[in-house]
């Protein structure tokens, strides 16, 4: 049995390896991808997630979607994704041969909800959430028809772009607000799990076993990756998070969940752009979001190998 899903990203190191898993995964139809201002401004995440679609040969419709934050101004992560978006050293990216679509990325998540059967499809945003909640304020009908929102963003215990909030976050909280008040069900994978998502020289020495030019691509994204994140962060490895939420779609079982009531700081002055999860009591029987807890990490990374390997 396969999983529709959209992948609405921001390319990015991370997000590129969760285009690979999508699209390598046989458990999952990527009907489309969708891009937003977020690690980068939009035209240059738009123009890595046509660059990675041409390394992989992916052939799921682009999406452009929203440039900037709902409130807030724009704001970009750079120290940890460079001036592209995606730098990378040790592998030259081609010029793109796929293209962008003309429907923008909203239109495509409604249209595409409310034109499947209800709970076939899946919304797997591992960027600011500013696309999926113009969306679902647009036609609040994709709510009910959607089967989940599974997301990379948050955290309950750490933050990385502030203390306590995380970047996909804390740069457009007033969208996250939104998409965590829905009564969809969501599974928030943030930085507690995504934390443990580490490319380890282990791990990257099994991409480079491979031997393909999609694997070369993956361990320069690595290598980039991990030198922007022992700048940045202090991080021995980097953390992958993105594609942990495609993981989850894959097989659930790559993480253990715990339901609890979620929201977002919007008024903290030291802390916007938190996601508060309550822990104090078992979840009340109406709740529909829950986190992601502790990763397999044989398990994630033998899923993102295979992928890649399957991709050629
Ligand atoms: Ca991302």
């Amino acid at each position: 049995m396969t999983t529709k899903i959209i992948l609405d990203c921001d390319p990015g190191h991370d997000d590129a390896v969760a285009m690979l898993l999508a699209a390598g995964s046989p458990e999952i139809e990527l009907l489309g991808i969708t891009t937003v201002g977020g690690n980068q401004t939009l035209d240059k995440v738009t123009h890595n997630a046509q660059v990675v679609a041409t390394i992989a040969d992916i052939n799921a419709p682009i999406y452009r979607g929203v440039t900037r934050p709902l409130v807030r101004p724009v704001e970009v992560a750079e120290d940890i994704h460079g001036d592209t978006g995606m730098e990378i050293h040790k592998y030259e990216l081609p010029e793109p041969t796929k293209q962008v679509e003309g429907t923008h990325a909203v239109d495509f998540i409604i249209d595409t909800i409310m034109n499947n059967e209800p709970g076939t499809v899946a919304l797997v945003p591992t960027g600011p959430l500013t696309n999926i909640a113009l969306a679902v304020r647009k036609e609040p009908r994709i709510a009910e028809r959607v089967k989940e929102v599974v997301l990379m963003g948050g955290g309950y215990h750490v933050g990385n772009w502030t203390a306590v909030a995380e970047f996909n976050i804390k740069i457009d909280p007033e969208a996250a607000h939104i998409v965590f008040n829905e009564k969809w069900p969501l599974t928030m994978v943030g930085l507690d799990l995504t934390h443990q998502a580490l490319a380890t020289p282990e791990i990257e020495a099994k991409f480079n076993e491979l031997g393909t030019d999609v694997a070369d691509f993956v361990v320069a994204l690595f290598d980039a990756f991990r030198k922007n994140y022992q700048d940045a962060q202090g991080f021995d490895n980097p953390p992958v998070h993105d594609p942990c939420a495609v993981a989850y779609i894959v097989d659930p079982t790559v993480f253990t969940t715990r339901k609890t009531p979620l929201d977002v700081e919007l008024y903290g002055a030291l802390t916007t752009g938190m996601t508060v999860a309550d822990f104090r009591a078992p979840a009340p029987a109406d709740c529909t979001t829950q986190v992601a807890v502790d990763l397999d990490f044989d398990k994630f990374w033998n899923m993102v190998i295979d992928a890649v390997k399957r991709i050629g």
